[in-house]
């Protein structure tokens, strides 16, 4: 009897342990472009959700078909327009999300090695802070 409560006992610290030390990736879902020239510079758009409940950060983004990748924001310049800038990273709340759209945060590609297509899909990796590297797939949209 005792032996049973002991392994149940165990049982349950495992998953404790578990569930408290897999910390969850942050996903991104519906990743996408406009078409783009090959040779030109394009913005990625997508929407970045946290499970976790620690915060996480975006620090860096990388893809096959640009030269390079940065994260970007959009500001105010002294004309009253907006301008994009570079920044160094994209805060993730815990158990939150950041939207990265048009007009505001974006992946920048620098260089396009080929055309992006209408209906194309590539591969941009995302590098966190906490959760390491994950691909995710963005699809060449029409603008609306
Ligand atoms: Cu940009």
């Amino acid at each position: 009897m005792r032996r049973y409560v002991m392994t149940g006992l165990l049982l349950v610290c495992v998953l404790l342990v578990l569930s408290g030390c897999a910390a969850k990736s942050p996903t991104a879902s519906n990743a996408f472009s406009y078409a783009c020239a090959a040779g030109g510079d394009c913005g990625v758009f997508m929407t970045i959700a946290n499970p976790n409940n620690q915060a996480d950060t975006l620090v860096a983004a990388k893809t096959d078909v640009a030269g390079r990748a940065e994260l970007h924001t959009m500001v105010k310049d002294d004309q009253g327009g907006m301008k994009m800038q570079q920044v160094q990273n994209i805060p993730l709340p815990a158990a939150g999300s950041v939207e990265l759209k048009p007009g505001s945060l974006h992946v920048m590609m620098f260089g396009l090695t080929r055309e992006l297509r209408l209906g194309d899909t590539f591969n941009v990796t995302l590098k966190y802070e906490k959760a390491g590297e994950k691909t995710v797939q963005v699809q060449v949209k029409a603008k609306n």
